[in-house]
């Protein structure tokens, strides 16, 4: 589709929405002013049909904004509002559906997050924010280095923060992808409300092809929820406070199960005859169910460490192989910011990296 036979379709959509739109401010600031119903209108009595594109004319989409409006004390002409200046995207879509962590291997997946350049600039985010990492390693117990990888996994320590409209992105996943509608559906309205209480233009937040926003890439619920205003300046802003975003995840982990001094995960290197078995203990699923002396038995010397705590037995294709690792507790509570091994084990070896001397 060319930009000018999209801008026409635009406007044909909002223009199907006439009654609701002109009822409708799209945001508490309205930095960009909705055209007047029936401007322009000579230009699109040629494609009446594309209207059928735009979202207000779907009548699940328009129960959808009267239900979540009720419901979450919204209004539901601002909602339609916004909704009346929206595209599905399809690249959108066609993102979703292969992210990296479903179709690479560890030893693809590793080196885009383990190189030189990442680790240095992590060494240098440590030390310009030391006091910040400081009071968040005391106050949480996660090691500054591994708050700075995710950080670093996810940002780039900031430099690659998403650059789609967040609303537009939630509003594709949540009306156009099935397979996780609900969840997307969901995200869509706390981002609404999230951008209420936060005095956002929800037409002017960008964010990944998910939705996830900021340093720390958080999604609209996990904001809600679990950031926090760490540099004391009464907002929380992930996206240009970089104490907020340190203070946030170090938050979110613990909130998820991190423990304080204990082990993330340790490579694992069994015994020729026990591989079959150690195999056999990895689970699909990423929570942790094998107990400790199970490993031990078979020659893991880490499982005093887990103490009551079950564990995770993972293979990864690493560059030299099949590469054997066992995770713990906070190895999960990785997962529960992404719930992908691959990304935990990034996480984890950039911290490593980060740790060590350059
Ligand atoms: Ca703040």
């Amino acid at each position: 589709m060319n930009s000018r036979t999209r801008d026409a379709l635009a406007l044909v959509a909002l223009m199907a929405s006439t009654a609701l739109a002109a009822l409708a401010v799209p945001s508490l600031h309205a930095a960009e002013p909705v055209p007047a119903a029936g401007a322009s209108a000579a230009a699109d009595d040629s494609a009446p049909s594309s209207a059928s594109r735009g979202y207000l004319a779907r009548e699940s989409v328009r129960e959808w904004i009267r239900e979540t409006s009720a419901e979450r004390g919204l209004d539901r002409h601002r909602v339609a509002g916004l909704f009346a200046r929206l595209q599905p995207r399809e690249d959108i879509l066609a993102k979703i559906a292969a992210p990296a962590e479903r179709t690479l291997t560890w030893r693809e997946y590793r080196p885009i997050f383990l190189g030189d350049e990442r680790a240095a600039d992590g060494r240098a985010f440590l030390i310009e924010y030391a006091e910040t990492f400081a009071r968040a390693t005391e106050r949480f117990g996660v090691p500054a280095e591994t708050i700075a990888a995710i950080i670093g996994v996810e940002t780039f320590y900031g430099r690659y923060r998403g650059k789609d409209a967040v609303l537009e992105s939630l509003a594709t996943l949540a009306f156009d992808y099935p397979p996780r509608a609900t969840f997307f559906a969901s995200e869509l309205a706390e981002f609404l409300v999230l951008a209420e209480a936060e005095g956002w233009n929800p037409l002017e937040i960008r964010g990944s092809y998910a939705g996830a926003m900021g340093l720390a890439q958080f999604i609209s619920s996990s904001y809600r929820a679990y950031a926090i205003d760490f540099d004391d300046d009464g907002k929380v802003d992930l996206f240009d406070s970089p104490a907020d975003a340190i203070g946030s995840v170090a938050n979110y982990l613990v909130r998820h199960g991190w423990q304080r001094d204990e082990p993330v995960a340790r490579r694992w290197e069994p015994a020729a005859d026990a591989r079959d078995a150690a195999r056999a203990l990895v689970r699909k699923r990423l929570e942790p169910v094998v107990a400790p002396e199970t490993v031990a038995a078979l020659g893991f010397d880490g499982a005093d460490a887990a103490g009551d705590a079950r564990l995770s037995v993972m293979t990864f294709a690493g560059s030299g192989g099949e590469e054997f690792w066992v995770g713990y507790t906070n190895f999960y509570a990785i997962t529960r910011y992404n719930h992908s091994r691959l990304y935990a084990l990034a996480v984890h070896q950039l911290a490593e990296a980060l740790a060590t001397e350059s």
